[in-house]
C-alpha cells in the first residue's frame, strides 16, 4: 500500500466560502452552500474556481451573496486524527432509514428517548441551519442555547488527499458530498464528551444520511429523507457532563487534518 505523506509544513492556506440568496446570511439571506478546504498556495486558484462554480449551481438554488476567507495555516497548531470506519446500512424508504438511524445512534450508545428526539429536532427544522444542534445523549434536550445557528464544525481538511482518495475509492466511494461527509464526522466523533452524530443532507435530490461514531464508524444510511426535500442538518449528541465551552472551540476553532489510508501515520500532538 502507498505511504500517507505528510502534508508540507508551511504555506497551506484555509479557504473557506459561504453563499447564500436575498443578500448575507446576516442580514436574512437564505443559506445554498458553504465549502471549506486547507490547501497549498499553488492550489488556491483552483480551489476558489470549484467553489464559485459550486455557490452558482447549487440545487439548493443560485446564490446572489458570497463570502470568501482566506488565512495562512500555522502548522504548529494542527492536530491529526484518524478518518472513522466507513460501513453502509440499508434503507429503501425516508421512514426505514429513520428507524436504521434510532438503531445506530443507540447502538453506538445513545438513549432511545434522545435518538427519537434528535430525529425530530431536524425533521421540526423550518430550514436548513449551517450548524449543528447538541443534545444531551441521555434526555434527548437541546443543550447549545445556540438557536438557528447551532455550532459550526470549521478548520479541518484531509492530511493527504491522494490517500484520502484512494481510500474512498477503495470503497468504491467518490464524490464531494462523502468525502466532506466523512472528514467532518471524523472531526466530530473525535471531540471530547461526543458520543454520536446524527446527519442528513440539505440537497432536495441527495437524500443519504449518516450516524458517526468512534464505537462504531460512518455508518451511512442510503435514504434517510424524502427526495426534493431541502431541508437537512446535525445532531451532536453528548455526554451530561461534558464541557460545551470547549467541545464548542475545538470543533469551531482547532485546525484538524484527517488521516486516512496508513494506519499508524497519527502521531503529531495525538
Ligand atoms: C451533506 O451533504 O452535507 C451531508 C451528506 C451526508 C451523507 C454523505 C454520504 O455518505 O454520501
Amino acid at each position: 500500500m502507498a505511504q500517507e505523506r505528510e502534508p508540507e509544513k508551511a504555506s497551506l492556506i484555509s479557504i473557506k466560502m459561504r453563499a447564500a440568496q436575498g443578500g448575507p446570511h446576516e442580514r436574512g439571506g437564505r443559506h445554498i452552500s458553504g465549502e471549506e478546504r486547507i490547501v497549498r498556495e499553488g492550489d488556491i486558484e483552483a480551489c476558489l474556481h470549484e467553489m464559485l462554480e459550486r455557490a452558482t449551481t447549487h440545487q439548493r438554488g443560485k446564490a446572489d451573496f458570497m463570502n470568501l476567507k482566506l488565512q495562512l495555516v500555522d502548522m504548529d497548531c494542527v492536530v491529526y486524527k484518524p478518518m472513522l470506519d466507513f460501513s453502509e446500512c440499508v434503507s429503501r424508504t425516508a421512514e426505514e432509514g429513520r428507524d436504521v438511524a434510532v438503531r445506530e445512534l443507540v447502538a453506538a450508545g445513545v438513549t432511545e428517548t434522545a435518538a427519537r428526539a434528535g430525529v425530530a429536532a431536524i425533521l421540526a427544522l423550518p430550514d436548513s441551519m449551517r450548524g449543528a444542534m447538541l443534545l444531551d445523549a441521555v434526555t434527548g434536550g437541546r443543550v447549545d442555547h445556540l438557536g438557528n445557528r447551532g455550532v459550526r464544525v470549521s478548520n479541518m481538511d484531509v492530511a493527504d488527499p491522494d490517500a484520502f482518495r484512494r481510500a474512498l475509492a477503495a470503497k468504491g466511494l467518490q464524490g464531494d458530498h462523502v468525502r466532506e461527509a466523512l472528514v467532518l464526522a471524523s472531526k466530530v466523533a473525535s471531540g471530547e464528551g461526543v458520543v454520536a452524530e446524527l446527519c442528513w443532507s440539505d440537497d432536495p435530490l441527495y437524500v443519504t444520511g449518516y450516524v458517526g461514531s468512534v464505537k462504531n464508524g460512518y455508518r451511512r444510511i442510503p435514504v434517510l429523507k424524502q427526495r426534493n426535500c431541502g431541508i437537512g442538518g446535525r445532531v451532536f449528541f453528548v455526554k451530561p457532563e461534558t464541557d460545551l465551552d470547549a467541545l464548542r472551540d475545538y470543533y469551531e476553532e482547532q485546525v484538524v487534518f484527517i488521516t486516512a489510508g496508513a494506519k499508524g501515520y497519527v502521531t503529531e500532538k495525538d
